[in-house]
């Protein structure tokens, strides 16, 4: 049996999204956590970046950055969660390029310095959430429909802070893209989404926020 090291910081999103595909795969693995300002020479040797995640495989193969990660599990472990057509496979691959714009405007949000900064953050995620809008299937619950897909596993973990964000200090934009706001809900209710009990994790992701002396700390 393959052995799947997952080496990750405790509420590193890009982490989770590989995670996610992991559980969605039903493979068995374990999380190696290590610490943001203290990273560890084996750590450096295996991560060019020196970023996480990176996976392990039986202690003998470092993967990283996280989009090549899901395609990797994706293509060696069942059931597929591409889609079959290459054209709708190729739109999805388009939207998983997408998602680091996605990320950057819930972060924007997340780590403003100031109100202002924060107000202009707000206001830039609505073209984001517009095009995510247009893009979803006409029917949910997943970004394709009614099967679960690599888009899903990707977005899982930014939906999800935008949600921690909104309970922080109200953001009040997702509610105008009904497609969006579903899925999200769908999303956060899938299981394989969480890494660890969603409550402990907001707990986790707020001390986050609050000790980056950011505008929404004091909320926090
Ligand atoms: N494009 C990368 C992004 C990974 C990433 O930014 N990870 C963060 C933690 S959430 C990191 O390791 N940051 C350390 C650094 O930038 O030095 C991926 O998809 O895996």
């Amino acid at each position: 049996m393959t052995d799947y090291m997952l080496v990750s910081f405790k509420t590193c999103p890009w982490v989770q999204r590989a995670a996610i595909v992991l559980r969605e795969k039903g493979a068995p693995f374990a999380f190696k956590h290590i610490e943001r300002d203290n990273r560890p020479d084996w750590f450096l040797a295996i991560s060019p970046h020196k970023k996480v995640p990176v996976l392990r495989i039986d202690d003998s193969v470092s993967l990283f950055e996280s989009n090549a990660i899901a395609e990797f599990l994706d293509e060696t472990i069942a059931p597929r969660l591409h889609p079959a057509d290459p054209v709708a496979r190729a739109l999805n691959r388009a939207w998983t390029d997408y998602l680091p714009t996605f990320a950057a405007s819930v972060t924007g949000c997340a780590y403003a310095k100031t109100e202002q900064e924060y107000a202009r953050a707000v206001d830039k995620i609505d073209e984001p959430l517009g095009k995510l809008e247009q893009a979803l299937a006409p029917s949910g619950p997943y970004f394709n429909g009614a099967a679960y897909s690599l888009v899903d596993a990707a977005y899982a973990p930014f939906l999800q802070r935008y949600a921690f964000l909104d309970r922080i200090h109200p953001l009040g934009r997702i509610e105008s893209f009904p497609k969006v706001a579903a899925w999200s809900e769908a999303l956060l209710a899938r299981p394989s989404t969480h890494s660890y009990p969603p409550d402990e994790f907001e707990a986790m992701y707020r001390e986050t926020v609050r000790t980056r002396d950011v505008w929404l700390s004091q909320y926090c």
